[in-house]
């Protein structure tokens, strides 16, 4: 059974964005084979965030994970603070992956464009290595991720060849798994942005009670005109709450064309509220319930062990590997 691996950093209320993109995606996936699920604490520190508002934030990711269906009997669900070897390995790792490649990242280009120089982290630029650490660490092949995190990933399969190429076969090549729909949700009060949880406007929280689910969706921005048809160029804000009523109610762009077709865009808006209130009560409810039961620290508790044992053998070997490890 191939290894899955996949996190989501705790800096914020978690978007539709999340759910579709990621915890969605990873429950669907689950069974395919043994998925180690992490909450990227140590990547939150990467830019200003109040310790009391991560704590909680952590714990939140946590119980979404298990209010999603992920089954911590199946899947090892841990903090990556709490397992050493992330830390571990990415300094060694930090040694193949260069300056040049790591300042063309996309992310570190947008997290970093509004701020001096003098106030950007060197954990801000080294971000992909901490994560090329925490995938290679697993043996893990299959990295379900959202679209702005594929360049991570290639970068981390090009950590692979190059430290392979220089050791032998080490590392375990990882490749990069994106939903066909669903990949890259946008802000609802700016489609042309991605829904994103540092965002505060236009974004649908899975923290937002189903009223004010509801009230977002009917006043997402629009196009002009009042055709409900799939075009990302010219009608961006119909195509994104196109995206979310695919990815959540199964039915194909076409079948929802059809469907709509000579209806307004408040019909169209009022299905997509339904569909998202349909799927968002259960879930949210999983969620105060699992809350309330203090499963997560014990989820949390065994998943770090779990973890610690599965990546300590991949450690060792890079560590033999380097040279760094007593004979
Ligand atoms: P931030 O705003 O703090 O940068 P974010 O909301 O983009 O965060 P991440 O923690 O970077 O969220 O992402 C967690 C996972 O959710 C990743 O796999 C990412 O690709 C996915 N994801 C985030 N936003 C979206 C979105 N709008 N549509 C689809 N997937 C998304
Ligand atoms: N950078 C990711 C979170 C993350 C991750 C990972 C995802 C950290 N390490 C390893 C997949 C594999 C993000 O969602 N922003």
């Amino acid at each position: 059974m191939d290894r899955i691996l996949s996190g989501i950093k705790p800096t914020g209320q978690l978007t539709l964005g999340n759910y579709i993109g990621a915890i969605k995606n990873f429950s669907r996936v689950q069974y395919d084979g043994e998925p180690f699920l992490f909450i990227a604490d140590l990547h939150a520190l990467t830019l200003p965030i109040d310790p009391e508002v991560l704590r909680k934030n952590s714990r939140d990711v946590a119980a979404y994970y298990l209010a999603a269906g992920l089954d911590p009997k199946h899947s090892t669900i841990f903090l990556q603070s709490d397992v050493s070897t992330h830390s571990e390995l990415a300094i060694i790792l930090q040694n193949y992956l260069y300056m040049g490649e790591l300042s063309r990242m996309t992310q570190f280009k947008d997290k970093s464009q509004k701020m001096k120089e003098e106030a950007i982290g060197l954990g801000l630029f080294a971000y992909p290595v901490l994560m090329a650490a925490d995938i290679v660490l697993y043996d893990a092949k299959r990295i379900p991720v959202g679209e702005d995190q594929v360049q991570h990933v290639e970068l981390a399969r090009d950590l692979v060849k190059r430290f392979n190429n220089r050791y032998g076969e080490v590392l375990t090549m990882p490749r990069a798994e994106v939903a066909k729909v669903g990949k890259r949700i946008m802000s609802l009060s700016d489609p042309t942005k991605k829904m994103s949880k540092s965002e505060p406007k236009g974004d649908i929280y899975l923290s937002d009670s189903l009223e004010v689910m509801r009230k977002k969706i009917m006043s997402a921005v629009t196009d002009l005109g009042h055709e409900i048809k799939y075009d990302p160029e010219n009608k961006p804000g119909i195509s994104n709450l196109m995206t979310i009523l695919s990815s959540l109610s199964g039915k194909s762009f076409e079948e929802i064309e059809k469907e709509f077709e000579g209806k307004g865009y408040g019909d169209f808006k009022r299905a997509v509220a339904d569909a998202v209130v349909k799927e968002m009560e259960p879930f949210k409810a999983k969620y105060e319930e699992i809350v309330a039961s203090g499963l997560v620290d014990k989820v949390l508790e065994e998943g770090a062990k779990k973890a610690y044992d599965a990546s300590k053998v991949v450690l060792t070997r890079v560590q033999k590997a380097v040279g760094l490890y007593r004979k």
